[in-house]
Order: C-alpha cells, then structure tokens, then sequence
C-alpha cells in the first residue's frame, strides 16, 4: 500500500496520487487544481495546454480548475471566482481498502486576503478519487457566517479528446441553454452532437448524465448537487487569441463542466454539496 506524494508541477507544489491499479493523478494546491488524471489503462484524461502558467501568476489552463464563488463575469468578484488562484492545503490523503487514492483539501478564510475572508466566511472542501477508469469529486461548501451565503461553482473539466470535430456529446436533449456565442436562448434538440468550431452554452436543469465519445473511448459523466453544465471550446480563433494555449490545442479538448450557475443561497451553518464522476467504459 503506497500513499500519495508530494511533488512539483513547474513551480506549484502538488500531490501525485497512484492508485493500486497504476490510475494516477497530479493536483496542484494552487486552485485545488487537477492537472493530470490517468486511468489505470496509462490514458491521459484531460488536457493541460502545453503553455499553461505553472508559477501561481494566473489561473491553470487546462485540467480541471474549480470555479467558487462566481460563474464566469456574472457577478462583481473576480473572473470565475477566487478559489482557482488561491493555494488550498491538502488536509487528508491515502489509499482506500480496494487500492483507490484521495486526497481531501480544503480552502479556509484563513487561507484568503483579509477583505475576500470577511466577504466569503465559508470553507470549502474538495475530495478527488482516483482508481480503475474513474475519478470521482466532492466539492463542499460550508457556510461559517450568519447570512445566507450566495455563490456559484463549477468544475470546469478540459476533457481530452483525439480530433474535437469527432468527438461527441451525449445527454443534453431537451435542456434549456443560453448560446452565449449566438446570444440565443434555446431548448437543445440533439440528441448528440458534434463541435466544429467556437462553441459556448450554459445548459439548465440537466435532465440525465452526460457522455462523450472522446475517440478514446467513452467518457460517462455523472453528476449531483450542480445542477447545470457548461460546454464549452474556444475554436480556432478565439483559441490562438489566448495567451496560455497553443493555437491548435483546441483540437484536443472540451470543456463540460458541471456547474451551478444560478446561486445557491445556503443559510448559515448548512452544507451544499456537488459531486462529478468521470467514468471512462
Ligand atoms: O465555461 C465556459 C467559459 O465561461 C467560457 O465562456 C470561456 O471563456 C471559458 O469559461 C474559459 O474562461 P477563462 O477565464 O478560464 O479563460
């Protein structure tokens, strides 16, 4: 029985977790961020851009950053919140009875700038799981203050892919979404789809779990607590206007994100928690 380890990812401090079945994974204390999940077949998952900022400077591109309090620019704090630029501290780790491994962080006001700890008194908890063809997240919020506490949060996954225009999306029929690139509300009628190229909608209400076929198998993705998800890829144009992707790592991912866009308002003392499972068949 082995237990997960510290190690360096660029300049972050991050722990590698291998499983009994050699399913590993690496997750930075900044963000809390997944940057590496393998399933047990030696398969990358996810996508982290080639140039992604390892050094804390801005957020991670690619993996999986977690997205507390605030959905992208709807609100007045920072883009996608705060809890993806904040170092977390890993609070438990090991391995379960079965050859699975965790970690467990947790993102306290203590570990928050004076100002963001008053207006945040909340404490957020995140377990990643890692064996076999599946990683499973926990993300638990915890309101500390005396009002209700009103936020937003997502797990924003860059799921890898072979070829973005063969993969496809499975699940969405029938849900309500806001095409923030048509700027179109909507009700999808596909029962799958395809990307061909920039593509970003916020889904309402999910109806069942979602699947993508990633070329690599299929990727089933099962979710509770958020109630929405976002699918998103930049496409080509947007993709070589940002500064930290590679202009044609477009091609290597998609963003389906399970996610709680309109806020939750959890009174004081109570616990809101959203869980994902990613499940490669
Ligand atoms: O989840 C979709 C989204 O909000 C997109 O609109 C897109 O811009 C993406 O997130 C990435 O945001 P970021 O701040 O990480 O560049």
């Amino acid at each position: 029985m082995s237990t997960p380890s510290m190690c360096k990812a660029g300049n972050l401090d991050a722990l590698e977790l291998v499983a009994a079945d050699g399913a590993s994974a690496t997750i930075s204390l900044f963000g809390a961020h997944v940057l590496s999940w393998q399933t047990a077949d030696g398969r990358e998952r996810l996508l982290l851009s080639g140039k992604a900022a390892l050094d804390g400077s801005r957020p991670v591109r690619g993996g999986i950053p977690v997205i507390f309090p605030q959905f992208s620019d709807q609100g007045a704090g920072q883009r996608h919140g705060f809890a993806r630029t904040t170092v977390w501290q890993a609070e438990e780790c090991g391995e379960l009875e079965d050859g699975r491994q965790y970690v467990e962080m947790v993102l306290t006001p203590e570990l928050l700038p004076p100002a963001l700890a008053a207006a945040w008194p909340c404490r957020l908890r995140y377990r990643v799981t890692i064996g076999g063809q599946e990683m499973q997240l926990m993300l638990q919020v915890d309101n500390l203050g005396d009002k209700p506490l009103h936020f937003a949060a997502a797990l924003h996954s860059y799921l890898r892919v072979l070829e973005v225009r063969d993969a496809v999306v499975h699940g969405l029929q029938g849900v309500r979404y806001t095409d923030s690139v048509s700027k179109q509300d909507g009700v999808e009628e596909r029962s799958e789809f395809q990307l061909s190229d920039k593509y970003d909608r916020l889904y309402r209400h999910l109806l069942r779990p979602l699947a993508l076929e990633t070329g690599q198998g299929r990727l089933h993705l099962t979710q509770s607590g958020f109630s929405d998800a976002a699918v998103w890829n930049p496409g080509p144009a947007d993709c070589a206007a940002l500064p930290d992707m590679a202009d044609d790592e477009w091609r290597d991912f998609i963003c389906i994100e399970p996610a709680q866009i309109s806020p939750v308002a959890l009174p004081p003392g109570q616990s809101w928690i959203g869980r994902h499972s990613l499940l490669v068949e």
